[in-house]
């Protein structure tokens, strides 16, 4: 195998890839490409996944989320071929089969109803055309190769979206800024039928080596990098996957996309509660979130507060109790009818105003009054989880563990996303000397974080081992384990790596 160590030629900042550890897969990407296409490839881009430390399901009602990138990632090795053909090809060519699409028509049909692989390569190649306005793509030859796992919480499918983005424009000679490559990645993702916020995507993108990333979406995406506070012994970070696949794509219409629903209903009947769904700024956007609810509730007030975490703290906590009362007709849950009549509508008419028709979903009970209690508390906590960061005063090892803790009650209780495997993994690893354990990206399934002092790290991921692993996967493999079990820091975002 030729010893390939890339250099990397930079979307954005400086910063040291641990390009020997790696060297052989890039050599292996290489190689393969070349047998594969019969040329060398020009380039490889690389996205990485993402583990969200507090802020979850909150980036789609426009609050603040706290992920970090993480070192498993997704690369393209990509060369422009002259046709109109994109062709396309994994490393694991047996799950994942070679694709051929003609450049100008059929790679912009996605269909949702099918789980491929290859739409999340349609995603992010129509994004980028949809943004340009255009359909004149260069054919491009795609070697892809990934080592996020799939289904996990860690977002693979931002790393290949993203990863695809940054191939496409390179080859059509396209240069957009970091914050529109991850405003065009999240919104590209929804096309395989995902109603998704844009958390991975920019955690993906705009990663930096070292930080942690305060990201807000509104009214603008803005990504902030946070430093973890240096504590002794320093924090650590232990992913822990319950190996439950939790296949977004099957599970949308009652878990993910219901959700989405739940909270954009209740954004409708939260600004009606308030007497402020009449102002343009409520009326007018669709679609409604409770961050957007929120400022206008407090347009024209002053609360006193002098610096952003109190105005954070204090409007939070006002939409706190005003959810109480705005949705206490039902605090067990709202039937279609009873949250049409809330709004006075039609279920018809409601149901096309969540966008259903895209995004259909099913529930027996809508439980609003919950969903929303999660939705304004986890964003305080996220508030506060920088405040620690940024301004370390007393137990701060001990401050962020807590919020990180009740993030995780809440997820399994008030917002129900939570699965007896991950709560099964946060005990153990709590047990064993993590101070805030919770689940990762989406739930249900998928990825645990746990954060714990670096000297505890080796207990912590023992008492996982032996008493998760050993006993419910009593067959993984060493590698398996280590892909399933292991420790990280913040990586870098997106880059090229050049040959
Ligand atoms: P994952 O874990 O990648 O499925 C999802 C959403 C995020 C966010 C989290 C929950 C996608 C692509 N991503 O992540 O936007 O809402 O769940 O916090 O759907
Ligand atoms: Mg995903």
């Amino acid at each position: 195998m030729s010893s390939f160590v890339p250099t990397v030629t930079d979307l954005s900042s400086v910063y040291t890839l641990n390009v020997d550890a790696q060297a052989e897969r890039y050599a292996q990407l290489k190689t393969s490409f070349e047998t594969k296409f019969g040329a060398k490839p020009d380039f490889v881009a690389r996205a990485p996944g993402r583990v969200n430390i507090i802020g979850e399901h909150i980036d789609y009602c426009g609050f603040p989320v706290f992920p970090m990138a993480i070192a498993p990632d997704t690369l393209i090795a990509a060369r422009t071929n002259g046709t109109d053909k994109v062709r396309i090809a994994n490393i694991d060519s047996a799950k994942y089969p070679s694709r051929e699409f003609s450049a100008s028509s059929d790679i912009f049909d996605i269909d949702s109803s099918v789980h491929e692989w290859s739409n999340y390569f349609k995603c992010g190649y129509r994004g980028i055309f949809d943004h340009l306005g255009r359909k004149d793509g260069k054919g491009i030859d795609v070697l892809t190769d990934g080592t996020v796992p799939a289904g996990g919480g860690l977002s693979s499918s931002a790393a290949f979206v993203c990863a695809t983005e940054l191939a496409v424009q390179r080859v059509n000679g396209v240069d957009l800024a970091l914050s529109q490559l991850a405003s065009i990645a999240a919104h590209a993702e929804c096309y395989v039928g995902v109603n998704s916020g844009g958390m991975d995507q920019t955690a993906s993108i705009m990663g930096q080596q070292g930080s942690a990333l305060f990201i807000e979406f509104h009214p603008e995406l803005r990504a902030t990098p946070v430093k973890f506070p240096e504590t002794s012994p320093p924090l650590a970070f232990i992913i822990a996957n319950t190996l439950v696949v939790s296949d977004k794509h099957v599970t949308a219409p009652v878990c993910y996309n219901l959700r989405v629903v739940e909270t954009r209903v209740g954004a409708l009947i939260l600004a009606k509660h308030l007497g402020i769904a009449d102002q343009p700024a409520c009326r007018n956007v669709d679609p409604l979130t409770f961050k957007i609810v929120m400022d206008e509730y407090f347009a024209d007030q002053d609360s006193g507060a002098k610096d952003e975490v109190e105005v954070w703290i204090h409007r939070l906590t006002a939409m706190l109790e005003q959810s109480k009362k705005a949705f206490s007709a039902h605090p067990e849950g709202y039937t279609r009818e009873q949250m049409a009549a809330a709004l006075a509508m039609t279920p018809e008419e409601l149901s096309a105003k969540v966008h259903e028709r895209q995004f259909p979903v099913r529930a027996e009970k809508f439980k609003l009054l919950n969903r929303a209690l999660h939705a304004f508390s986890e964003a305080l906590r996220v508030v506060k989880f920088r405040q620690v960061c940024e301004c370390p005063s007393g137990d701060v090892a001990k401050a962020l563990g807590s919020l990180m803790n009740e993030s995780q009650d809440s997820c399994r209780d008030l917002f129900e996303c939570s699965c007896p495997e991950l709560d099964e993994l946060c005990t153990i690893a709590r047990k064993a000397g993590s101070l805030g354990s919770r689940l990762t990206g989406a739930g249900w399934g998928g990825c645990s974080v746990h954060m714990v002092p670096a000297d505890k790290v080796a207990d912590v991921k023992k008492a996982l081992s032996e008493q998760y692993y050993a006993v419910r996967h009593p067959g993984l493999s060493v590698k398996q384990l280590n892909d399933a079990l292991f420790a990280t820091t913040p990586g870098r975002g997106a880059c090229y790596l050049g040959l």
